[in-house]
């Protein structure tokens, strides 16, 4: 592995890292998008047509991450050792709204697509922890009026969460991770070229198989992320900060 500057690094994850907890990925064969369009439930506009098909729609997910069936991977146990050891800053940014990363210890940690286990009252703008079931009946616990909660989730074509912080993570890292996603994705498909713009930062990709934007990484290692993220970390820490 090329030696370089290992001050700061920024993590970006997607669905893959959470496939071996027993969480669907979006555009593998047995996907989400597979069984779903994600133009009936993950945009405004199928909210304002038919929020009860995608209450339905969160209310299952969140009910399988909340089953107690769902724990975090060693991958996620790799990346909160990463934090706590790394002698530098380190960002984690997650494109996933589940919440293995938290569990697994990790704390530099932002949800750019937001959380799956929190809801969001559109009267009054309360983000509050969620655990059960929503529907339009649910009242929202800052305001008490029903009606107005939805998931507190980034659905397409709304603006993602933090990313002031992130640009300028990417501005003044030396090492870009991107694990377990497929680069679909934009603006997160686009991390990886705001990282190499800063001239010094090294690229790798680490996922089950090459991703859209695979060309882009300077180094590529694929395998199951339960594989290849705790053994690229032990290499990282081994080699020291
Ligand atoms: C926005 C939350 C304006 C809901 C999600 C160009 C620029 C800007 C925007 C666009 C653009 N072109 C198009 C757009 C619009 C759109 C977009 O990107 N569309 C795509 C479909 C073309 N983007 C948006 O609308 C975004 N907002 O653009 O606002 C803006 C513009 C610029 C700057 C700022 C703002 C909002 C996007 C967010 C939408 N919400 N999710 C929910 O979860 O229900 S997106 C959804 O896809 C999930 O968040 C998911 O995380 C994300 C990405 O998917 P992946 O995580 O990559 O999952 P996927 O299944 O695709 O891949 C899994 C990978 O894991 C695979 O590669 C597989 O091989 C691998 N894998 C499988 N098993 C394993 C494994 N790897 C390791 N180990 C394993 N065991």
């Amino acid at each position: 592995m090329p030696q370089h500057d290992s001050r700061s690094i920024v993590i970006l994850t997607g669905a893959g890292i959470s496939k071996e907890s027993g969480l669907d990925t979006f555009r593998d064969a047995d996907g989400i998008w597979a069984k779903v369009r994600l133009e009936n439930v993950a945009t405004p506009e199928a909210f304002a047509r038919d929020p009860a098909t995608v209450h339905a729609f969160y209310n299952a997910r969140r009910r399988g991450l909340a089953s107690g069936e769902v724990a975090p991977n060693a991958a996620h146990a790799a990346l909160a050792r990463l934090e706590a050891e790394w002698p530098g800053e380190l960002l984690l940014v997650t494109q996933n709204i589940d919440d293995l990363h938290e569990r697994a210890g990790s704390r530099s940690l932002l949800h750019m697509h937001g959380e799956l286990l929190k809801g969001r009252c559109e009267s009054c703008g309360t983000v509050s922890s969620w655990h059960e079931d929503m529907s339009l009946e649910s009242a929202c616990p800052g305001c008490y009026l029903p009606g107005g909660m939805r998931v507190h989730v980034v659905w397409f074509g709304e603006m993602p969460f933090g990313m002031e912080r992130i640009y300028a993570a990417l501005a003044r890292c030396s090492l870009f991770l991107s694990i377990g996603t497929s680069g679909n994705v934009y603006p997160a498909a686009g991390f990886v070229q705001e990282a190499r713009g800063n001239g010094r930062a090294h690229t790798v990709e680490l996922n089950l198989e090459p991703s859209e934007g695979h060309s882009l990484f300077e180094e590529r290692i694929y395998g199951p992320a339960t594989d290849v993220v705790p053994a690229y970390v032990e290499r990282l820490l081994g080699r020291g900060g």
